[in-house]
């Protein structure tokens, strides 16, 4: 298990922090997602044999919003 801190731009309220976490959710091998508006972070648990963090970063990107 890995753990990966992911910069997030762009969300601006609460309905935003729920869209993040569920596109990271439905991700295969993510195992916990927390999403902080405030710091504008997404901190994801994820099994490293199924997914990268690339394509933890495409999904936020799929959802509407910009990572670093
Ligand atoms: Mo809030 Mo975010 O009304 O995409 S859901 S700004």
């Amino acid at each position: 298990m890995a753990t990966e801190t992911i910069t997030v731009k762009g969300m601006t309220c609460s309905g935003c922090v729920n869209s993040v976490t569920k596109a990271l959710t439905a991700v295969e091998g993510v195992k916990d997602v927390n999403v902080e508006l405030e710091g504008q972070r997404a901190t994801v648990s994820y099994d490293e044999a199924k997914v990268t963090v690339d394509v933890l970063k495409r999904a936020v990107e799929d959802a509407g919003y910009d990572v670093e």
